[in-house]
């Protein structure tokens, strides 16, 4: 993909897509900043990349920890070529059932830290004249599981971020977003987790995909560093569902 002499920021970089992303890159000859409120695996990912990697303890909600992240994440590689809005939680409640408090956590991590890092990244990128955004969205914008009213809002606003981004900075830069369906990640995990039985609903998310299982992080990761690559440079303002066929077949309808 030859991302040798770029620089990407990945929030939520020290587990599951995030990490997965960093590891791609570094593999493509990348420099990455990671941003994680997770400082364990921060630290490690920081390591495995032998000086091409920095990790930077941010919570990505907070305008004043993202813009001094940027600032010293530019200081140590001297530019942003990409930035991957990755930092996202999930939260499970229907829309009467939710706290104020809950609503604006999850709007907080999966929305507003998108916007505020593409408002302190994007400038970086267009002293270079070029650079990439891509929003972590979710199959969930385009068609939804029950009981997740803010998580499935805040995925769906993200394409909306896109689409703006893409309009406002073209032609220089573009912004993509990416639309997984399962992912064996730690977010995921948690909410198996949250289930009385947990193994029931790993295999419901198995069976709900053609492909009779989730993904693993990595397939999403090198979807991402691919599309920030120059190969996908005819790609913007638009979603990309990576989701094992997840909706494709019509409900009710029979195979044989
Ligand atoms: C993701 C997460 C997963 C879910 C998947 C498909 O964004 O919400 O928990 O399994 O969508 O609905």
């Amino acid at each position: 993909m030859d991302h040798q002499n770029r620089t990407a920021i990945v929030t939520g970089g020290s587990k599951g897509i995030g990490a997965a992303s960093v590891e791609v890159f570094l593999r493509e000859g990348a420099n990455v900043i990671i941003l994680d409120k997770d400082q364990e695996n921060g630290r490690k990912l920081e390591e495995k990349g032998k000086g091409k990697s920095l990790f930077i303890p941010c919570d990505v909600s907070k305008e004043q920890e993202v813009k001094q992240a940027v600032a010293q994440g530019v200081e140590q590689f001297g530019q942003i070529n990409y930035l991957v809005n990755n930092a996202g939680i999930q939260r499970y409640s229907k829309v009467t059932e939710t706290t104020e408090e809950e609503w604006d956590l999850v709007m907080n991590i999966n929305l507003k830290s998108a916007f505020l890092c593409a408002k302190h990244a994007i400038p970086h990128m267009q002293k270079l004249g070029k650079g990439v955004v891509v929003n972590v969205s979710s199959v969930q914008a385009m068609l939804s599981q029950g009981n997740v009213g803010p998580y499935v809002t805040s995925k769906t606003a993200m394409l909306g971020l896109t689409r703006s981004i893409a309009v406002d900075y073209a032609p220089q830069i573009r912004c993509v977003a990416v639309c997984p369906g399962t992912v064996d990640t730690p977010m995921v995990r948690w909410g198996f987790s949250q289930s009385p039985d947990p193994e029931q609903v790993y295999q419901e998310c198995v069976d709900m995909h053609l492909t009779k299982r989730i993904a693993q992080p990595i397939e999403v990761g090198e979807f991402i560093a691919y599309l920030c690559s120059d190969k996908a440079a005819f790609m913007t303002g638009q979603a990309y569902r990576i989701d094992g066929g997840l909706g494709v077949m019509i409900p009710g309808s029979k195979r044989d």
